[in-house]
């Protein structure tokens, strides 16, 4: 069975003004759809690594061959972040999250605006392409997370629980340059519901 593209929860047009139309159109339409396309053609040769899910094929990247290790890390990187990225976010998203998890982030990083303070800082000062994460690190402990490129935090022993695409092809229609005004726009649709979901599964 090919991996194939996710259905969003909501329509394209439904995050604006935070994230216009457009925009989640092409990344979701376009870009997600092409990690989806190579990460099929990554697995051509290899049926038995076809069964396995994405998590599994990027929690073990050792164990994947190493002519197709890269494209397996990008291209099923790619699908995992963005399957994930939009799951965090709803029309009726923003705000604050619930007590659970609000508790959770207080205890470890002092209160919900210090923890988006560090988040923030996070996807600013990335450099290139990337991402911003909260994670639950293999302690259990919460933490903000960047890695490069399309890498999962899953390859490096954590569970993402929410996830910030800070790549131009994710704001450059509206934004432009300006990265922060995209990240300050974000914090307005993130779906606090599902990132706690995640830290109790
Ligand atoms: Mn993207």
């Amino acid at each position: 069975m090919a991996f194939e593209l996710p259905k969003l929860p909501y329509e394209y047009s439904t995050l604006e003004p935070h994230i216009d139309a457009k925009t989640m159109e092409i990344h979701h339409g376009k870009h997600h759809q092409a990690y989806v396309d190579k990460l099929n053609v990554a697995l051509e040769k290899y049926s038995d690594l076809q069964t396995k899910t994405v998590e599994e094929l990027l929690s073990n990247l050792n164990s994947i061959p190493e002519d197709t290790r890269i494209a397996v890390r990008n291209h099923g990187g790619g699908h995992l972040n963005h399957s994930l990225f939009w799951l965090s976010m709803s029309p009726s998203g923003g705000g604050e999250p619930g007590e659970g998890l609000r508790k959770e982030l207080e205890k470890e990083f002092g209160s919900f605006d210090r923890f988006k303070e560090q988040f923030t800082q996070a996807a600013s000062n990335l450099f290139g392409s990337g991402w911003a994460w909260l994670v639950k690190d293999a302690g259990g402990k919460l933490a903000v997370a960047a890695t490069p490129n399309q890498d999962s935090p899953i390859s490096q022993g954590h569970v993402p629980l929410l996830g910030l695409d800070v790549w131009e092809h994710a704001y450059y229609l509206k934004y432009q340059n300006l990265r922060g005004e995209y990240i300050e726009a974000w914090w307005n649709v993130v779906n606090w519901r599902e990132v706690s979901n995640r830290l109790s599964s």
